[in-house]
């Protein structure tokens, strides 16, 4: 591909309107990939010595990366609302309110292998403001206008989707642009690989989970878990297969969070040709009720989630 398109001259192409949204989230995560790259000399690793809403204990780069997206994304004044992970309610910002999209992200998705060198990302999802206050966060994912994710790793990609297919876009530090290196991203109809965390196998609450995975294992499946939802979910667009946080006896819900972790990763892999459940229905139709709230996630090519969907059923 090269460096024919960079975002800014695809996203005008493509929505003009949709543009201005997300140059400031460009803008954020570019300051976060620097600083993801320095942060053993800059003293942002570590725990930053509290916890979140989830009850997790927040890493140094978390907050940092926080901070870097709410100030980009206030002084934009693209946004009516942000909501995070790592704040307990949204926040509406001065120079948004009279904007008419709201955004949900997950800063820094993967904490726990930030110190470890492994990749990390963040994660974002874009609604139109429907009304005031908290209910704007509070629609199905089918109706995002803008789903995308940013990984940190050996390269520094920005995946994304405003609805109309999924491009991936790679980072350039020497000339500070990203640029159209994946387009019309697709997910293989079927792979060779599960991504799931099989320590929780014997916490399990769904009747057939662990006839399926016994059954793909059979098949010649391998198993390819890093722990970092945007790096497993980035794997499974380019290689296929099935990425999966169930529920279990300890997390009733799963672990995963709907507004800006299910939900988003759903809308891109639907729209990359993919399916995304929670085992009883489709993750873009759940009416979200709380902000923070959690769902099974199970997600990837049609193949091996039809497959899933048959011994969960069964
Ligand atoms: P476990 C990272 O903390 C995260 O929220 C997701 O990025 C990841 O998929 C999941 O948790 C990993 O959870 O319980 O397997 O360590």
């Amino acid at each position: 591909m090269g460096y024919t398109t960079d975002l800014g001259s695809f996203l005008l192409k493509e929505d003009k309107q949709l543009f201005e949204a997300i140059m400031p989230i460009e803008s954020a995560v570019k300051v976060i990939a620097s600083l993801v790259k320095v942060a053993g000399l800059e003293g942002i690793l570590g725990k930053a010595g509290k916890t979140n809403i989830q009850g997790e204990e927040v890493q140094k780069l978390d907050e940092v990366a926080n901070q870097i997206l709410i100030d980009y994304l206030s002084e934009s004044g693209q946004f009516y609302g942000l909501a995070s992970e790592e704040l307990d309610q949204p926040i509406f910002p001065e120079k948004g309110k009279d904007a008419q999209y709201v955004i949900a992200f997950d800063p820094l998705d993967g904490s726990s292998n930030i110190d470890v060198n492994v990749n990390i990302g963040t994660i974002f999802s874009i609604h139109k403001r429907i009304g005031d206050g908290v209910e704007n966060f509070l629609q199905e994912g089918k109706k995002q206008v803008v789903a995308g994710y940013v990984i940190y790793g050996s390269a520094t990609m920005l995946v994304l989707s405003t609805g109309k297919g999924v491009n991936g876009f790679t980072f350039d530090p020497s000339v500070g642009s990203f640029f159209l290196s994946h387009p019309d991203m697709k997910l293989p109809e079927k792979g060779k690989i599960y991504s799931i965390n099989e320590a929780n196998a014997e916490k399990w609450d769904k009747k057939g989970l662990k006839e399926y995975i016994q059954a793909l294992k059979g098949e010649g499946y391998t198993l390819r878990y890093i722990g970092s939802m945007v790096a497993d979910v980035h794997r499974t667009v380019i290689k296929g297969g099935i990425f999966a946080y169930p529920s279990d006896r300890k997390n009733p819900n799963g672990k995963l969070r709907l507004l800006y972790e299910a939900s988003p990763m759903a809308f891109l892999i639907e729209q990359a040709g993919g399916l995304a459940t929670t085992g009883q229905e489709d993750i873009l139709d759940i009416k979200p009720t709380d902000i923070h709230q959690r769902t099974p996630v199970y997600l990837g090519s049609k193949k091996e989630i039809q497959q899933l969907l048959g011994y969960l059923q069964g």
